[in-house]
This record gives C-alpha cells, structure tokens and sequence, in this order.
C-alpha cells in the first residue's frame, strides 16, 4: 500500500488529488509541520529535506510534488499522460511552470506579512494568470478536450488562490475551468 506522508493542506494535495483521481488506494501518514514532525529523525530518513510530501511504496521513496505525481500516473494510469510525447512534453511544460513561476508567488501571499511582497507578488501573479486564461480560451481542460495530469498539477497551484483569497474573476477562462475541476469528484 502506497504511504502518502503530508496533509491536503499542503504541497502533498496534488498527490492526493491524482490518487483519488485514479482510484488508487493509499494511506495518508498526517505530518504535522506546527509540531516539527517534518524535522524528526524517522522523517528525515525518508526525505532529508524535511518537507512534505513524500510518498513510500514498497522499499521505493519518493519526494517532490510533481515527481511523484509524474511516477504514479506512469505507472496507475498512463492515459493521463497525454496519447503523444508531445503531450506528455506539455503537461511536464505546465506543471515546471506552475510550480517554479507561479506558486512562489502563491507561497509570498499565504506566507508574508510585508505589503510590500505581497504587492509585489499580486503583480507578478497577475500577467501569468493571463498567459493561463489566454491557453484556457476554448478548451475545456489543459491539453483540450481530455482531463490530463496538467489539469491536476496546475489546477493543485492555481486553487491556491482561493486559499490565500486573491481574486482571479477577471480570468474567465480560468473561473471555467476551475468549475469544471469542481465537478470531479477527486476535487470535491
Ligand atoms: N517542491 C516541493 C515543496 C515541498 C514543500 O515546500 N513543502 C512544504 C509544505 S507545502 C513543507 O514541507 N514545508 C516545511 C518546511 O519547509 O520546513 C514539492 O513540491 O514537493
């Protein structure tokens, strides 16, 4: 049974997010960053960085987000990659991009206290929820008419926005697809 160590609220959702998705079984292992269990001896050994998630399967650890998202899809259900390697190319494209460009900014606004940041960050976000919107027009999902990976990677980022309430409603295209995302069950 795959050990899912991190809680939704965290960069563990999207994993959780994707094994629901499939339907593949698994055990969520709560680690509680406002206890530091993240930087204990026996959490240490399976992730040495001391952040969430990680996931065990077996003798087999794995830690960072989209790798381990990228490995379970590959091997529970490789339809979700996309039917070209063009389309696997894109949806690893997204998921670089939402992590690395835009959850930084994201993390400022959940984290920082300081204006000064979190204007800054308001600004940063807003031309990439553009360059979002711009791909969404006239496509249901990521890659098109199919739900991929790319809807869980990136769809996992941008839903943080809600979290941290940063008012994307400008964004139409996004606000759709968002409500079909809701529609999922594993989003629900
Ligand atoms: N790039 C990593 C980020 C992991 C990460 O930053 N996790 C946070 C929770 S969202 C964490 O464990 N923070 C604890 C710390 O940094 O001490 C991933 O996507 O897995």
């Amino acid at each position: 049974m795959i050990k899912l160590y991190g809680s939704k609220m965290t960069s563990a959702f999207r994993c959780h997010l994707l094994l629901k998705e499939m339907g593949v079984p698994f055990e969520e292992v709560p680690i509680d960053l406002s206890k530091g269990e993240h930087k204990s001896e026996a959490f240490l050994k399976l992730n040495p960085n001391g952040k969430v998630p990680c996931m065990v399967e077996g003798d087999f650890i794995l830690w960072e987000s989209m790798a381990i998202n990228r490995y379970l899809t590959h091997k529970y259900q490789p339809a979700l990659l996309g039917n070209s390697p063009e389309q696997a190319a894109l949806i690893d494209q997204w998921s670089y991009w939402a992590i690395l460009s835009v959850q930084p900014h994201l993390f400022n606004l959940f984290l920082s206290k300081e204006a000064a940041i979190i204007e800054q960050s308001k600004a940063a976000l807003s031309p990439m929820h553009q360059i979002l919107d711009n791909h969404l027009a006239g496509k249901t999902y990521m890659l098109g008419d199919n739900f991929t990976l790319a809807d869980i990677n990136v769809g996992s980022v941008i839903l943080v926005n809600m979290l941290v309430k940063n008012d994307i409603s400008a964004f139409s295209n996004i606000g759709q697809w968002v409500q079909t995302l809701f529609a999922r069950p594993s989003f629900q």
